[in-house]
């Protein structure tokens, strides 16, 4: 994709704020009243046209945004954190400085308040289609016109090694275009793991994101949040803000370097990305229990991505769209077995390494009973709450989890 870098096409009217017009004043009197005159002033500056006080407004709230634990962080400061997106987005618009002006507005959704979310959308609507516009006339194409790229060959390698003894055991059932009473009765009622075949091939997901142009036509220029390293209890694992085009690039070059892989793991993306989450439909089995749905979360990563043994509190539907992972599921009641880890932010993660098992520190471990299974392209697996699961991509893969609780809400993990 050809950067739009800078452009000479009239974008300086692109950015509307009517929200921040209307609510400004008040979020600004809020800060006020939380000790935030520098940036209150700055704020004001730039909303007059100073771009260095824009610029200065984003960096106080930015750090006020890591004063300290997320969960203490005042609101106030996420929605000023937006506030000054704005105010740098519209400079970076009138400069023609199209992804520039999206990455800072991506930044607002990812890091920023609710107060403003609607504005941050509406100007990363425009400012996309500003930026595909350039990529056309800059000579990108618009992906369709030429033979498109595949994420995923059609005939897989799976060359990964996967635990010992996966396979070997019991295999989740597998059930073809399942009924939802029959999910009803013979899965979600007695807490019993199954993986849904042929019952997403009318999502349009399935024919366009297997497609690298169209991937990097409607979401090239985002910003996202990726983790590198081998998993997330590794002690080099971190966290990256990459665009979606330089993250494509990592998993297709198939770079896993000596940082470990790119995942984008658990992001709520189609938040953030509207055209994608046209994509996807709601799996009917999701509003089994007559709960609600909590989370829809995109996992898009290179073979090779492990997300290690852990349990959530909520019912699971992990649907594939593109590429075939590996799972294996423990239930619930052998809990003890797995060690789980005695800090509580890492309770709900097994100590259990199952890619190198350490016999002497986890003797239990080798004895469980546990189901496991090739998820499939195009395939559905519904994981009950509670129950631990440990997932390889065995492929380039790409999933979407939908999280819900049932009418009894989920007990805390
Ligand atoms: O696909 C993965 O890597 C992990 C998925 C997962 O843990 C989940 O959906 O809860």
């Amino acid at each position: 994709m050809a950067a739009a870098g800078s452009t000479s096409g009239d974008f300086s009217d692109a950015l509307e704020t009517p929200i921040l017009d209307v609510e400004g004043p008040s979020i600004l009197h809020k800060i006020s009243e939380h000790g935030g005159y520098a940036y209150v002033g700055m704020s004001a500056l730039a909303a007059a046209g100073d771009v260095r006080a824009a610029e200065a407004a984003r960096e106080m709230a930015w750090e006020q945004l890591h004063s300290g634990p997320w969960n203490s962080v005042l609101p106030i400061w996420r929605d000023a954190y937006s506030m000054a997106c704005l105010h740098v987005a519209r400079f970076h618009c009138a400069g023609g400085e199209i992804s520039e002006a999206l990455k800072v507005l991506d930044m607002g959704l990812i890091m920023g308040g609710l107060a403003l979310r609607k504005d941050l959308e509406s100007a990363i609507e425009k400012a996309s289609a500003m930026a595909r516009k350039l990529t056309v006339s800059e000579g990108g194409g618009d992906g369709f016109a030429q033979a498109q790229r595949l994420l995923v060959p059609q005939q897989f390698n799976v060359a990964e090694a996967l635990p010992m003894e996966s396979l070997s055991r019991k295999i989740v059932a597998k059930r073809s275009a399942l009924s939802l009473e029959d999910f009803l009765h013979d899965y979600f009622l007695s807490g019993s793991p199954v993986v849904i075949s042929d019952c997403m091939a009318h999502w349009p997901a399935r024919t366009k994101w297997n497609n690298m142009d169209y991937l990097k036509r409607v979401a090239g220029y985002r910003t996202i949040p990726v983790e590198v390293g081998k998993n997330y209890l590794c002690s080099e694992w971190k966290q990256e803000l990459i665009t979606f085009s330089q993250f494509l690039e990592r998993i297709q070059s198939n770079d896993s370097s000596s940082d470990g892989p790119t995942y984008l793991a658990q992001h709520p993306l189609f938040d953030q990305i509207q055209e994608l989450r046209k994509d996807i439909l709601i799996p009917d089995y999701c509003f089994s229990g007559g709960g609600e749905l909590r989370s829809l979360n995109a996992w898009f990563g290179p073979a090779g991505t492990v997300t290690p043994l852990h349990h959530d509190p909520h019912h699971n539907i992990l649907a594939q769209v593109v590429g075939k992972k590996y799972v294996r599921l423990y239930p619930a009641s052998v809990s003890e077995d797995l060690y789980p880890h005695s800090e509580s932010m890492l309770s709900n993660s097994s100590q259990v390494d199952l890619d190198n098992i350490d016999m002497n520190k986890f003797p239990k471990v080798q004895d469980l009973e546990f189901v496991d299974c090739i998820l499939e392209e195009g395939e559905m697996l519904y994981i009950p709450p509670k129950w631990w699961h440990y997932v390889r991509s065995l492929t380039i893969s790409f999933s979407v989890s939908f999280w819900w609780s049932d009418y009894r809400g989920s007990p805390e993990s």
